[in-house]
């Protein structure tokens, strides 16, 4: 049988796409490390959120020398703390949970953004600098209200930042 010179050219030139696109993921799996969300933070009972000891209070807590973490329930349509106060120049992980639906957490101008899912913690950690605000938002279609689900990081100056601040509602 006889094929083209050009069949055959594009015939290897579609074989060396496959193979690049075979190379971006895996290059994106094993050597950046992007991964699926997943329940890096453990897992909980949605339902119990009350009787949990971190989520039934979400809020931020000092963990060591500028390091925090911050404790974040989403529910229709609602992130809680609202808004959340950290000090600028810190290390903030959060742990996000659901007590409802899926939900977004995006925090916008960041590296963080994750699916929230009801079950499971969603683990973040992002450097803080400046003082700044940073907008909160719900990126999953989670009901009706949906459009109206957002929230607020504030990053105070280190100076006035008060510890009873972070879980303020
Ligand atoms: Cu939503």
């Amino acid at each position: 049988m006889h094929i083209h010179q050009y069949e055959k050219l594009w015939l290897g030139m579609s074989l060396l796409l496959i193979v690049g696109f075979i190379a971006t993921i895996t290059y994106g799996a094993v050597g950046v490390g992007v991964s699926m969300v997943d329940d890096s933070g453990g897992n909980v009972d949605p339902n119990a959120l009350d009787e949990h000891p971190e989520f039934s209070d979400p809020g931020v807590q000092k963990v060591g020398e500028n390091e925090y973490e911050v404790y974040v329930v989403a529910r229709q349509f609602i992130f809680q703390p609202d808004p959340i106060v950290v000090p600028a120049n810190s290390t903030v992980t959060f742990y996000v949970t659901s007590a409802d639906v899926i939900h977004g957490f995006a925090v916008v101008g960041t590296n963080a953004n994750t699916m929230v899912i009801p079950g499971e913690v969603a683990e973040i950690t992002v450097e803080v600098n400046e003082p700044n605000e940073y907008g909160i938002v719900c990126h999953e279609y989670c009901g009706s209200g949906h459009h109206t689900m957002e929230g607020l990081l504030r990053v105070v100056p280190e100076g006035e930042y008060n510890a009873s601040d972070g879980g303020s509602q």
